[in-house]
Formats: structure tokens, sequence, C-alpha cells
């Protein structure tokens, strides 16, 4: 009897603590946690894929997307979110965003994305896969939002933004509709920028999850995927993967509208990567360039990406200069 009772009571301790442990680690995995930059690539602990940049006041973020996978193709279930104030002392925030929030979605396609703020909220626009009515497959275009530059962020409008039936008329392929780029010109007005093969580009209402008028082909040479638009003084520039294995070219115009002129490679290739996704962001005066590669080993390469970071220099005449992709990234020496 009273060994029965001591078994009892053994057990009922055990299951008890095995309670207490995995709410801990549950905690921990939902907990921010930190760690300090030496070189490129700049995140070494995960696969990180499809740099977007954000400057909010002080703080630089970066989300991509996730290579999961063991590097035979893409598997990439969810994008994740770093901040830091200087580029060295980081923090990556748990769970900003998972391809199954958005209940329209299929697989595991949590593609090139980028963040974008208006009054008062954060846009994350992505890229991922959707089925229409006779269950076709095409990627596509959706928006999530949030309070936070970290998230949790929702879905915004419980659709997609762009579908791929949108734009066959130009481009008869299912893989079109990626890697969204947002910018807001000085006048308030709001434009989508996207691709690939071809470059699109539509107007965004104020709400920012719908969009306002035609979808207009832009005309730019040898267009692979992943524009990115960004201003300085009086230019905008366009830059955008090339070829393949992917260099990152750019062009420049006078008018978000265009037309845009080529101004030649910005980026050579990216090491063992097919891909050269990247973004342009001013930091406290300086400007960077955000890329990966397939820097990290063993398994780094064309699924196995891994997010870098280097500086980004212009001419005098605003042309840019051609980015010098480094081991030390902003940290001197190499480690
Ligand atoms: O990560 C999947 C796709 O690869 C992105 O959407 C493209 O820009 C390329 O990097």
């Amino acid at each position: 009897m009273k060994l029965t009772f001591v078994l009892i009571a053994i057990q009922f301790f055990a299951f008890k603590f095995a309670l207490a442990q995995s709410a801990e680690s549950k905690s921990a995995e939902n907990s921010p946690s930190t760690f300090q930059a030496s070189g490129n690539p700049l995140f070494k602990h995960k696969y990180t894929a499809d740099p977007a940049a954000l400057v909010v006041g002080d703080t630089f973020y970066i989300y991509a997307g996730q290579d999961t996978g063991e590097g035979k193709g893409y598997e990439m279930p969810n994008w994740l979110v770093f901040s830091s104030k200087d580029l060295t002392n980081w923090t990556e925030h748990p769970n900003p965003l998972r391809n199954k929030d958005f209940s329209w979605s299929v697989g595991q396609t949590s593609w090139a994305s980028q963040v974008i703020a208006r009054n008062g909220k954060y846009y994350f626009y992505v890229s991922t896969e959707h089925k229409n009515e006779n269950g076709k497959k095409g990627k596509a275009i959706g928006v999530a939002v949030a309070d936070s530059p970290v998230g949790p962020f929702k879905d915004a409008k419980g659709t997609a933004l762009i579908t791929n039936e949108m734009t066959t008329r130009w481009t008869n392929i299912s893989w079109d509709d990626i890697d969204p780029t947002v910018y807001i010109d000085d006048d308030g007005q709001a434009y989508l920028f996207w691709g690939n093969t071809q470059c699109y580009s539509i107007k965004l209402k104020e709400n920012m999850i719908e969009t306002e008028g035609d979808i207009i082909p832009v005309n730019l040479l040898k267009f692979t995927e992943a524009p990115w638009v960004h201003k300085k003084g009086k230019s905008y520039y366009l830059s955008f993967a090339t070829g393949f294995p992917e260099k990152i070219a750019y062009a420049m115009s006078d008018n978000i509208n265009g037309p845009w002129a080529y101004k030649g490679i910005l980026n050579e290739l990216s090491g063992n990567s097919n891909t050269n996704h990247h973004a342009i962001v001013q930091f406290k005066g300086d400007w960077y360039f955000v890329y990966h590669n397939g820097g990290v080993q063993t398994g780094g390469g064309s699924y196995q990406r891994s997010v870098c970071i280097d500086r980004l220099y212009y001419n005098k005449d605003g042309t840019m200069k051609r980015v010098q992709m480094t081991s030390e990234g902003l940290w001197g020496k190499a480690k």
C-alpha cells in the first residue's frame, strides 16, 4: 500500500516537472534572443534568405524568409525579423509571420517580402502561393499588418492582393507574381512593384491593402526578379536581380513611373547562391546593401542561404558604385 503511494507520488512529481520544463522551453522559443554580429553572413544560427530592410527611428530591421529544407529545393514555412540599433548587437524577435497565417495560401512558400510603415501600422507584403477556384496554383502576393515592426502580423485582407490570373496577359507563367517592394512617394502615393521575368507596378490606396488603377508593366533591361525601389535626392532607383545565376543591376529615373534608364551591374554573383536578393536603405546617414549568399557552411548554397550586409556608396553624379561584398562586413576583420 505504502509502496503504491510512493510510486504514484513519484509519477505525479515527474509529470509536473515535465510540464514545467516544456512550458519553459516554449517560453524560450517565444522570447527574443540576442547575439552579436562579427562578419558576413550576418546571421549564422539559421538559414535566412531574401532580406528586406526597414529603418524606424534609430532601429534597423531585417525581414527574411527562413530556408528550412536540406538544400534540395525551397522549403520556407515562415518569415523572420531581426532588429539592431548599432548593426552589431542584434535581437531576433520570435514568430512574426508564417505562411499558414494566410488562410488562402498553400504550400511552404514564404518567399521574398518587404515591410513598410504607414499611419502607425506596419504592412508586411509577401510572396506566397494561391490556388484559384479551378484548383490551379500560382504564386501570389499577400499583405499582413501589425502595430509593431516585430509583429505579430495578421493577414490584412483575408485574400491575396495580387494573383497570377491578374498578369497572364503579359506573362503566361505561374511564378511571375512574386517579390513585392513598396515605395511611398513624397506626395503620399504608395506604389507596389513586383515580378519575375516581367516587372510590374500598381498604385496602392492609402489603406495599403487595396490596389488602385491598372497594373503597369515596367520596362527594364534583362529583369529576372527581386525589384527594390528607393530614392536619394531627386533620383529614383529601381534595382533588381538580372540573369541567372543572378547579379543585381539597377536603373534610374526622375519619376517613379519611369522611364527607367539602365545603369549597369550593382552587385556581382553572390558566391554559391543562384539568387542574390537585396535591399537598400539609409541608416544614421550611411547607405547599406543587404543581400544573401550561400556562405554558411557546411550546408550553404542556393536553398540554404544567409543574409549579409555591406556598405553602399554613390558617385558624385548620383549613380551607385558597384558593391564590394566582403567577409568582414561592417566589422573590419573577418572571423
Ligand atoms: O526565396 C525564393 C525566391 O528566390 C525569392 O522570392 C526570389 O527573390 C529568390 O531569391
